[in-house]
């Protein structure tokens, strides 16, 4: 297993349509397993491939409270949504900032599983703002797009200042 770089928002990849994966085979199921191991490092609740520069549309998740819930999506899809909610939300490629976001209340998916078998859930709640978070991410869409043009430009100004820090 290994720990993958995670790519910071404003990196112009995180702007990238990912493709379906054509075979889930031994380098996706490498790729889920390190995917794993950094999101639970970083630690996160969700990460989708696009993150890590791969450009594939894949992603895990694991909302539990002991972290034992690892969940992996293939090319997940969302085939209907239903109300409305508002939570705050935060993302690992836009380190220290927490936004509130208008999402759908709950969604209904359908993807791959780690032998490649279609399944459907339906998802609410956190599951279902997470399911929507990363689906945006393989849509190459971060979620500080919701916010105004103003906190956008705020943001980046932190985070560039940020980076000069740590650098
Ligand atoms: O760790 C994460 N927490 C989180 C909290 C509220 C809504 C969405 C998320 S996803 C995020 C990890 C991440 O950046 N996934 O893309
Ligand atoms: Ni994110």
């Amino acid at each position: 297993m290994a720990l993958l770089p995670i790519l910071r928002y404003p990196d112009p990849r995180l702007h990238t349509r990912a493709k379906p994966v054509a075979h889930v085979n031994a380098g996706i199921r490498k790729l889920v397993a390190d995917m794993a191991e950094t999101m639970y490092a970083a630690p996160g609740i969700g990460l989708a491939a696009t993150q890590v520069n791969v450009h594939q549309r894949l992603l895990v998740l694991d909302i539990s409270e002991d972290k034992s819930q690892l969940q992996i999506f293939i090319n997940p899809e969302i085939l209907s949504k239903e109300g409305e909610c508002e939570g705050e939300e935060g993302c690992l490629s836009v380190p220290g900032i927490y936004e509130t976001v208008k999402r759908s209340e709950r969604v209904r998916v359908r993807a791959q599983d780690r032998d490649g078998h279609p399944f459907e859930i339906d998802a609410a709640g956190l599951l279902a703002v997470c399911l929507q978070h990363e689906i945006d991410h393989l849509d190459g869409k971060v979620f500080v797009e919701y916010l105004s043009r103003l906190k956008q430009s705020r943001i980046q100004a932190k985070l560039a200042k940020q980076a000069r820090i740590t650098a």
